[in-house]
């Protein structure tokens, strides 16, 4: 990994503006039918942002997964870790995780986001994009430990990714895409993970490091 001594990400701009978006308060709602989504721009300062990348860079213990696909081990293209209160144990793209315990760090961004998401979250998957490569696949985060309309806060620190949504069943919607940039709060709620998938794809664009926290309450 390379050296972290300097993080500066472009904090302000959305990357594009968005059809159907609300603006109120540096809060946006964004009008997805089906959904529940809000997006807050800048929910943590440039500095705050700078100093929480560079701490979780560091210090979170990161780990390149693998899934089996008819028996062969296929790395996650980005690495992973888990977090969260003992005994909440998750299982996603079929890897079980244990969680580590909580760092003081992430205690802090988790007692951030509480209040606004209105859930005491118990558990967080980060995820590290090393480069344009690093993606996720689309997918719901409707694994059954997280219960019927699950409430996913996603925080993210570091370069900007394309955040995009698809719905699962109404083919003539079109996807909706939300730049995630630096210090940027996403929040998912109600039928969202029921009936839309999301994914942040391969991009050819060159992109910086990016950190992604999505805090879940196991139940
Ligand atoms: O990196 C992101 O913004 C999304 C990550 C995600 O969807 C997940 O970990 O379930
Ligand atoms: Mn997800």
């Amino acid at each position: 990994m390379q050296t972290n001594s300097k993080f500066m990400y472009e904090q302000t701009s959305l990357g594009k503006s968005l059809e159907g978006l609300e603006e109120t308060n540096n809060q946006d709602i964004i009008a997805i039918p089906d959904a529940d989504v809000t997006f807050c721009r800048c929910l943590f300062s440039q500095e705050e942002s700078d100093e929480f990348f560079a701490e979780l860079y560091k210090n979170i213990n990161w780990k390149q997964e693998s899934i089996t696909i008819y028996g062969k081990p296929i790395p996650l293209p980005r690495l992973t870790a888990w977090y969260g209160d003992s005994g909440k144990s998750y299982t996603y793209s079929k890897i079980a995780m244990n969680p580590q315990p909580w760092t003081p760090t992430l205690l802090k961004i988790k007692s951030k986001i509480e209040s606004l998401a209105g859930v005491n979250f118990n558990s967080v998957l980060l995820n590290l994009y090393r480069n344009g490569s690093d993606s996720v696949a689309w997918h719901s985060d409707d694994e059954p430990e997280l219960g019927t309309n699950p409430v996913i806060a996603s925080v993210s620190f570091g370069g900007t990714r394309r955040f995009m949504f698809k719905h699962k069943y109404k083919k003539e919607l079109n996807k909706v895409e939300i730049y995630l940039t630096h210090g940027s709060f996403l929040i998912m709620k109600g039928t969202t993970q029921h009936l839309w998938q999301h994914q942040i794809p391969k991009t050819t664009n060159s992109v910086q490091l990016r950190i992604n926290l999505t805090f879940r309450l196991i139940v």
